[in-house]
């Protein structure tokens, strides 16, 4: 079994939390993009779905398919919102963003009344940091922005180089027009006195941590599927 296969495991044991009539948000990342694809299936055999999607890239495939798409202006509030993740704990903390769309995804997540997690065991960590950790920043200010990030940091407990994530030679552009600091911390000590520091920097938009948001993670691995709540 690949990864991949494994990825597809887990969206498809996903779809057993969705029925027609609601409301969802998809998930942006390879996995979620299996779980698109079989909301997909299910809108071709008559399901009444309707969707938001939580990046460009998403909602492209979600239109190639034919899916419903509406907005958190239209829909406030959501079912399920099915999504993958870099690294999840025990806890079901965590860390998302590696796809560059963290600030959609986590909008989305907070507007549903459930998230699920969708990963192959991979993603599964004792503690989590080993994963990079992104934070959304806006431009402007960059340079004063990090300063505050490295302070976050070390009030926190934690400690690592912040690198500007690049694409073809250039800052990565997320979908909303800022760029990402991935933050190489190895552990994270206490992710939730991490996640109020980032926070109450002005410059940081959002970051890459997600506590207390998922409620059920189903996990892939060689041996089937597990669901952790
Ligand atoms: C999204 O896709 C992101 O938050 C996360 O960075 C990534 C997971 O990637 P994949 O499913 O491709 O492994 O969920």
């Amino acid at each position: 079994m690949t990864s991949d296969d494994r990825k597809k495991a887990a969206a498809l044991a996903a779809v057993a939390y969705i029925s027609s009539g609601m409301k969802l948000g998809l998930g942006t990342g390879s996995t979620a993009k299996h779980f698109v694809d079989a909301v997909g299936e299910k809108v071709k055999q008559g399901w009444d779905l309707v969707c938001v999607p939580t990046s460009e890239a998403t909602r492209k495939q979600a239109e190639s398919l034919g899916i419903r798409l509406t907005t958190l202006d239209e829909t406030p509030v959501l079912d399920v919102t099915v999504d993958g993740a870099d690294e999840l704990d025990s806890e079901l903390r965590l860390i998302k963003g590696g796809g560059g769309a963290l600030l959609r995804e986590k909008i989305v997540a907070s507007s549903s009344r459930q998230m699920i997690v969708i990963a192959d065991d991979s993603k599964k960590v004792a503690t989590l940091g080993k994963y990079p950790l992104p934070v959304e920043v806006v431009p402007f200010g960059l340079k004063a922005t990090g300063i505050k990030i490295d302070q976050a940091l070390a009030w926190s407990g934690n400690k690592g180089p912040l690198i500007v994530r690049m694409r073809d030679g250039k800052p990565f552009v997320t979908d909303n027009g800022n760029v990402i600091l991935d933050c190489a911390l190895g552990h994270i000590h206490n992710p939730e006195k991490l996640a109020a520091a980032l926070s109450s920097i002005p410059g940081v938009v959002e970051h890459g941590l997600f506590i207390g948001m998922a409620s059920i993670a189903i996990i892939a691995t060689e041996n089937g599927v597990e669901t952790l709540k």
